[in-house]
């Protein structure tokens, strides 16, 4: 277990993710809001964050990360979330489904389906472990789609195949949207589309659907985690539909660390 000071111990340091990701710029906030001014967050990657878990973790050492779920890293390391008193990291989060303006009219098969798209965090837990466990992530998806047929049809009943017209679908880089666009590119194939996935930063991700340039995306963290991206660019996409209810993130550390329970913790 972790004694004295927890700011010394880690350095003051929180493990981030990616610039650009909704993340660092609420941790930022929270830097800020639980007046923490002696405290920095690394930026990095997602791997870069789940690398540098894995080595504290095997050692038993403090670390404190940025966190998400669904994640793989919940069902490989014993982890907590830290409380969040002021709620900076949001309350109830969603993942929206995104197009461009006039997705509606040019694809309105592909629109009823994502209309419709709606699963649980475990499902999509499901097909981020297996391509931890290093599964590629098209195999991974198609297993859960074959496994899953119950729930891909709901979305896709009565839906009409299409005849191979090419759908662009943009994500940025998180384990998260690996797995959903993987799974959804699954899904549209099987209806008959060609569907070009491409990885982004977020600021890109967020403009190649308000400009046109990419269809539609499944990884808008809604109302608080990209509330900067979706204000910037208001009026330029159509919000599709909800995707997962009850997603969650925040400041996480290994359960072996004690007396560290709340961001509030990290004053003392
Ligand atoms: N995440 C996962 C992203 C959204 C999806 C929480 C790391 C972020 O922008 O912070």
């Amino acid at each position: 277990g972790t004694t004295g000071n927890v700011g010394e111990s880690v350095d003051y340091t929180i493990t981030g993710i990616d610039p650009g990701s909704g993340h660092m710029e609420l941790t930022a906030k929270v830097l800020e809001e639980y007046d923490l001014p002696d405290w920095n967050v690394t930026s990095g990657s997602g791997a870069a964050m789940t690398a540098a878990l894995k080595r504290a973790y095997d050692k038993e050492e403090p670390i404190i990360i940025t966190a998400w779920s669904p994640h793989w890293k919940f069902s490989k390391f014993d982890l907590k979330y830290l409380d969040d008193p002021q709620l900076i990291y949001g309350d109830a989060e969603e993942i929206h489904t995104l197009g461009r303006t006039g997705f509606k009219e040019d694809f309105p098969e592909a629109y009823t389906i994502f209309q419709r798209f709606s699963w649980d965090m475990d499902d999509m837990a499901e097909i981020m472990i297996a391509i931890e466990d290093g599964e590629k992530p098209e195999v991974a998806a198609r297993t859960w789609v074959d496994d899953n047929q119950d729930k891909v049809s709901e979305w896709t009943d009565g839906v009409a195949k299409v005849n191979g017209e090419t759908i662009k679908l943009v994500y940025a880089p998180w384990d998260s949207e690996l797995a959903s666009h993987n799974m959804m590119k699954i899904v549209l194939e099987d209806m008959g589309y060609d569907v070009q996935l491409s990885m982004v930063e977020p600021g890109p991700m967020f403009s190649a659907v308000a400009d046109g340039s990419a269809d539609a995306t499944f990884a808008a963290w809604l109302p608080n985690t990209h509330k900067t991206y979706v204000e910037k660019f208001e009026g330029e996409f159509e919000d599709i539909g909800v995707s997962m209810v009850g997603v969650k993130q925040g400041l996480a550390v290994p359960t072996y660390m004690e007396g560290v329970d709340s961001i509030e913790d990290l004053k003392s």
